[in-house]
């Protein structure tokens, strides 16, 4: 984004960036961290994109090219691609999911990014002729992933893709997911025996999901596999159906970036253009919630909203649905005590949760720690919108967090403090993304 680039104290750090990028390439694909997450993640992958556009574009196209090799012939772009020569370290594997035909990915998908990253790949290259090949090549896959969620995801024809499992939101743990993942009653199912694999890989468990969070992402998987993958009988049976604010405001952006690359290409923009407008209505209409003045995402199960003031109401400003007098509302509720004032108190960035909830932890996964990607979103959102400063300051926590405490997973809330994984890739090509 090049804001900083002027700043040089930040230069030897975006060397140590690249280097986490490096030690974490696995030949073609980068892999989030060491430890934790040996595969190829769905979302990490776009942000990874996002930060070698800058400086290493080829390796951007081999990583999304060995995702987009993964998609299934429905469509569906999975959430992880699996490396075989790195099995037994991960739970749940190939083996678990049992995916049709053998397929080694997991049976989910993933907030998809990806069109903006091909953009972005395209819009900072060098040699325009053989981007517009990689364009050229990923657009009808691009394509096919977002048919599938407005086929597949969307039963009610309203813009929005429900989600099936947390996974797919890609924040596992956040309190919004309590709800619908309490409708599987742990007493009157059967769980499948199985081994967590994230607890012996040196990140405390206060900083994890809690067993019963596994219980039931492990519910979900085994039914999903019961089903065979059949989309039509998920949707009848699954407990846990959600319309994310969160993914369909990425989703909705992404659109844009599509029907951009259409352009580019000469390609007919007509359904994605109606896709983006779908999307934007159900967001606006369907997705605010009136009783709680903030969008929310929608329990399709329960028929209701869920009540959990999560950073991923703001995301409308990412996706760029809302009108003026909104976007200033909604920046009013990020501008709070709940959401760290903007750096007034004694925090960082935007929190995960809304830090005055009862159940807000300051260093649990996606339970209130700071987390760079959602910031990098809500950055660009605010900077759409207008909140030049503001989008400025959220960009400078970036490279504050990561200089003073390192390119970790995600970071304490109140005390910046780095949590979870070391040498976390997209942490490392967001700084990288801010900072060239
Ligand atoms: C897991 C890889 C993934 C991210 C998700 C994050 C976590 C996987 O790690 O999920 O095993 O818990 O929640 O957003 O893509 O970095």
């Amino acid at each position: 984004m090049g804001f900083f680039s002027t700043s040089r104290p930040f230069e030897k750090h975006l060397g140590q960036a690249k280097e986490v990028l490096e030690s974490n390439w696995m030949g073609s694909y980068t892999r989030p961290a060491n430890g934790l997450y040996p595969h190829q993640w769905n979302w990490d992958s776009a942000f990874i994109a996002l930060g070698y556009a800058n400086y290493l574009p080829q390796r951007g196209r081999r990583e999304l090219g060995r995702l987009f090799a993964a998609q299934w012939p429905n469509g569906m772009v999975p959430h992880i691609v699996f490396n075989p020569d790195y099995l037994g370290g991960y739970f749940p594997e190939p083996d678990f999911w049992q995916c049709p035909q053998g397929r080694q990915t997991s049976g989910l998908t993933m907030p998809p990014l990806h069109a903006e990253a091909c953009l972005r790949l395209h819009r900072l290259a060098h040699d325009q002729e053989s981007s517009r090949g990689f364009l050229a090549e990923m657009f009808p896959k691009l394509l096919q992933g977002h048919r599938y969620l407005y086929r597949e995801r969307d039963p009610e024809r309203e813009g929005l893709i429900y989600i099936r499992h947390p996974w797919e939101s890609g924040r596992d743990n956040a309190p919004a997911w309590d709800a619908p993942l309490g409708a599987i009653d742990l007493n009157q199912v059967s769980i499948p025996a199985y081994q967590r694999r994230d607890l012996d890989k040196g990140v405390d468990q206060e900083q994890r999901p809690a067993d019963e969070d596994y219980d039931r992402y492990v519910y979900l998987v085994d039914l999903f596999r019961r089903l065979d993958y059949d989309e039509a009988a998920i949707q009848k049976e699954c407990p846990f159906l959600v319309q994310d604010i969160g993914f369909n405001s990425i989703l909705c952006r992404d659109n844009r970036a599509l029907k951009e690359i259409a352009g580019l290409l000469g390609k007919d923009q007509g359904e994605i253009e109606e896709w983006y407008q779908q999307t934007s209505k159900g967001i606006r209409d369907k997705l605010w919630s009136e009783d709680y003045g903030r969008f929310e995402s929608f329990d399709l199960r329960a028929q209701k909203f869920l009540d959990s003031p999560t950073a991923m109401g703001f995301m409308p400003l990412y996706a760029g649905v809302v009108d003026s007098a909104k976007s200033a509302q909604l920046f009013g509720q990020m501008d709070s005590v709940s959401f760290c004032g903007l750096r007034q108190g004694n925090c960082f960035a935007i929190p995960d949760y809304d830090m005055t909830a009862e159940d807000y932890s300051e260093v649990n996964y996606w339970r209130g720690p700071v987390w760079l990607n959602i910031n990098w979103m809500l950055a660009q959102g605010l900077e759409d919108y207008g909140y030049y400063f503001e989008s400025q300051i959220l960009r400078k926590d970036i490279l504050e967090l990561a200089v003073r405490f390192g390119f970790r997973e995600y970071y304490d809330s109140h005390k910046g403090l780095g949590l979870g994984s070391k040498q976390f890739s997209w942490s490392a090509a967001l700084f990288i993304d801010v900072l060239e």
